[in-house]
């Protein structure tokens, strides 16, 4: 049997697509544009399996939008900064940016063989100096905007990695990257003011729902954590007056104690001095814990007895006021008034402590004080003043809320559990905060004409972590003359979190070489927004939150004319193998090249595609890219097979034939549309059974069908397997290439079924339903209505008074 050489393919049809540049993205074509995006990687080593699956999915989509006639962005480039190149640089003694373009350089020859269909034309790496001025450039700006600032406040640290992380880089009180248990450590840091955008980046959500994955809009939503509730002012025995946030102000007659976080600057400020020790004990403990570990609620409550008393602002009580840690210092007001018998946190520790429980809240179950478990449903309020007798939650918390606000002691409040985004990072291999330390003038920002501050060359040992920015040992590039008085001044020593590189990497891809500014307005508002951005799941709450905070100032900086960067996204699951997540220690990788080599890039590719949604999870074990080979050379047989010529009529074809073909175009849109891509290839894969048999026992090689399915088989495997459509389209007697000829034209009339059911009611019943021709006419089909047994039986010998037909869905019979 024929088949192909498949490296030879290869390197034939890459010189092809390289000297023919099919997929350069032109900014002044007339024809619609459409953005495809897959998030760029970390060149932290070669393409793996991961790339060779999202790639081959994305690519998909792209190249069906080019066959439909759009000016496509397809763009790919190097999120290069970051700790995998630093770690290297070290191991290694070398500069990071030499490991860095080995592994661009081998990525980028990997994924030309690979075949994705990127513009290489726009290709750059985050840690460019023309990129990362421009980085260096915005942060200037949300500095100018008040949204950069610096705090001293206790941080996430990785005692691992010797630098500090932001919240959402810790995954369940361990580094996301290395897996080390974080600490925290008191430090001054720089942060972006993302919480002045809250409340935006949540209504963003509605409109991206249904177009984004929903696991994502709701990790965000759940990231925002906004509650409504309402502030309340206690005053304290020590004439202090405090405020604690709560979403349930209508229990607050149960508030029998006050909770401040052991670590709030408030906790010192207010402890009786007799306590001031007890609290510093504490302290200690509580410093080596996570936030998520003090939230957990089967934790042991641990806290001290601050030694004075509030007075809660509607009963006029005194209740006791301790510390503890599992109230957090950096959320609501770092204070709560506990009600122990409705939040279950607050009753363990009153059960701890000793200390009063007071059920104001009826709800028919046992008492919390007996049963030790905090009751939080809905119920008659008692114990509660005013609110007795009232049943409704709605109003209870309006109630006191309009009570507080009336004395001056509270008011409604929203809060919102997000945080500000911790940007500075202790480490070399980033972008230089470009700001200079000035002991008369402060935080002065480096003239935007002397940016880029760039990198001073350090490498190897120099790069170490050691709790302090490496940058620091550079005492040449840190002394400077301050750009305001010209007096000796320092520069900032930190480099900024990689995710500020890719939270505008998207716009910058639409004017790449631009060298005024970030980036070209018009020409971002003219690809923007992304049409589709594919990627993986766990940067739910990270890049995908960054870029929208990003995409929001941009806009209110008038340089964007939209507030969502990423319209559809699309997240591919992981390719596992054997049931496991590939690992070194389980000895269970797959070696793409390998596969590449055995299989061929478009085997490989085709497997990916045809494994199962895209969402799904591959196991590697379970596939067999050589079944994927056997059927890519199945289609590519056929094109060897039609004798007729290119451009012959068709329509004389043989129409059993054209039609399925008509109906695997139509339909394999539809999927692609839908992400289907899976069933795609299966309705490609019939269509090819199709033409083989009308070749072999159907109407033969020579009908104008067989070369119409064939050229269909060849356009659609062009999304998939580019090697061997390529390979089809050429041995079908046309010119290169087949990437961008058109998607096939489909005859609507081949698309109509060959019988519909028509509906026949009797008195308003359905009675019959008749398979007849789409075409059937009126007198036709109320004949064989009225024939038909069923109906005969309903009219029981009745006169028919009126019978009205549409044809051909229905017949109504009256008598
Ligand atoms: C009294 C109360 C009674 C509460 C009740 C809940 C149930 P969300 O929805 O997450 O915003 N809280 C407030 N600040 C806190 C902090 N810094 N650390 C830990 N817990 C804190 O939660 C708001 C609720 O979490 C607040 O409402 C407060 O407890 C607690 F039956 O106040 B509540």
């Amino acid at each position: 049997r024929a088949t192909y050489d498949i490296a030879a393919t290869e390197t034939k049809w890459q010189r092809v697509w390289e000297e023919l540049d099919p997929f350069r993205a032109d900014d002044d074509s007339p024809r619609e544009k459409r953005y495809a995006l897959t998030m760029f990687p970390y060149p932290s080593g070669d393409l793996h399996m991961g790339h060779a699956e999202v790639f081959a999915l994305h690519d998909v989509v792209a190249r069906y939008w080019w066959q439909r006639g759009y000016e496509v962005l397809n763009p790919m480039g190097f999120d290069s900064f970051g700790l995998p190149a630093e770690n290297a640089a070290i191991r290694n003694d070398e500069h990071p940016d030499t490991y860095t373009r080995a592994n661009i350089a081998k990525s980028i020859e990997s994924c030309k063989k690979y075949a994705v269909s990127f513009d290489w034309s726009r290709t750059f790496n985050t840690s460019d100096p023309d990129y990362y001025r421009w980085t260096q450039w915005l942060f200037l700006e949300f500095f100018k905007r008040g949204l950069a600032y610096r705090k001293n406040s206790a941080v996430n640290w990785c005692p691992q990695d010797q630098t500090v992380l932001a919240n959402e880089q810790v995954v369940a009180g361990a580094c996301e990257r290395c897996g080390a248990e974080v600490t925290k450590k008191e430090l001054t840091q720089w942060y972006f003011k993302i919480t002045d955008y809250a409340q935006e980046l949540l209504n963003g959500l509605d409109e991206l729902e249904g177009t984004w994955p929903d696991r994502v809009v709701t990790a965000q939503r759940n990231w925002i954590g906004r509650s409504e509730g309402a502030h309340v002012t206690f005053t304290l025995s020590t004439g202090h007056d405090i405020d604690v946030y709560t979403t349930r102000p209508d229990t607050l007659y149960g508030a029998t104690f006050m909770v401040v976080a052991a670590d709030a600057a408030l906790a010192a400020e207010i402890v009786h001095p007799d306590r001031a020790q007890a609290l510093e004990d504490y302290l200690v403990e509580v410093r080596k814990a996570s936030d998520i570990d003090r939230l957990a609620t089967d934790r042991p409550k641990t806290g001290v007895d601050l030694g004075i008393t509030a007075t809660n602002p509607v009963s006029g009580e005194e209740v006791p006021v301790w510390a503890s840690d599992y109230v957090l210092a950096d959320y609501g007001t770092g204070a709560i008034m506990a009600v122990p018998a409705h939040d279950q946190r607050d009753l363990d520790f009153a059960r701890a402590m000793g200390l009063p429980v007071r059920r104001v809240i009826d709800t028919g179950e046992d008492n919390p004080e007996e049963t030790g478990v905090a009751t939080s449903g809905d119920g008659a309020y008692v114990n509660s003043g005013e609110l007795d007798g009232l049943h409704d939650k709605a109003s209870g918390i309006r109630t006191i809320i309009d009570e507080l606000e009336a004395d001056g002691r509270g008011s409604g409040a929203v809060n919102f559990r997000l945080r500000d985004w911790l940007i500075s990072r202790q480490r070399y291999w980033g972008p230089p905060i470009p700001i200079v330390h000035c002991p008369v003038d402060g935080e002065v920002p480096v003239p935007e004409d002397q940016l880029p501050v760039t990198l001073p060359m350090l490498k190897g040992a120099d790069l170490k972590p050691k709790g302090t920015s490496p940058l620091g040992g550079a005492t040449d590039w840190v002394d400077v003359a301050c750009p305001t008085c010209g007096g000796p001044a320092t520069r900032d020593t930190d480099t900024m979190d990689t995710f500020v590189d890719s939270s505008w990497y998207m716009f910058r891809y639409c004017s790449p070489h631009e060298d005024e500014r970030p980036f070209d307005p018009d020409k971002v508002n003219a690809w923007m927004p992304v049409n589709l951005y594919v990627g993986g799941v766990e940067h739910a709450v990270l890049h995908l939150l960054y870029g929208r905070f990003f995409t929001k100032v941009l806009n209110d900086m008038g340089l964007v004319g939209f507030r969502e960067p990423w319209s559809a996204q699309l997240n591919q699951g992981f390719v596992i193998n054997q049931g496991k997540k590939m690992s070194k220690s389980l000895g269970n990788g797959v070696n793409l090249g390998e596969q590449l080599t055995v299989f061929g890039v478009d085997a490989v590719r085709l497997t990916l595609v045809f494994a199962g949604p895209p969402e799904d999870d591959i196991d590697w074990a379970n596939m067999s890219p050589d079944g994927s080979l056997r059927f890519l050379q199945r289609a590519w047989r056929l094109s060897g097979d039609v004798t007729s010529d290119p451009g012959a009529d068709v329509t004389t074809g043989d129409l059993a034939l054209r039609r399925t073909t008509a109906r695997t175009v139509h339909d394999a849109a539809t999927l692609v549309e839908a992400y289907r891509f899976n069933v795609m290839v299966a309705k490609v894969m019939e269509l090819v059974n199709a033409t083989r048999k009308a070749i072999d026992s159907g109407c033969g090689p020579a009908d104008p069908a067989v070369r119409e399915a064939t050229e269909a088989v060849a356009i659609l495997l062009s999304l998939v397997a580019p090697y061997t459509a390529e390979e089809m389209w050429e041995r079908l007697g046309h010119e290169p290439t087949v990437v961008r000829v058109g998607w096939p034209e489909v005859d609507e009339a081949l698309l109509v079924e060959d019988a519909v059911t028509a509906v026949v009611q009797v008195r308003g019943k359905v009675r019959a339903r008749l398979e007849v021709a789409p075409d059937v006419s009126e007198a036709d089909l109320e004949a064989a209505a009225l024939a038909d047994a069923n109906v005969q039986r309903a009219l029981e010998g009745a006169t028919v008074r009126k019978v009205i037909v549409r044809a051909p869905k229905l017949v109504n019979i009256v008598v």
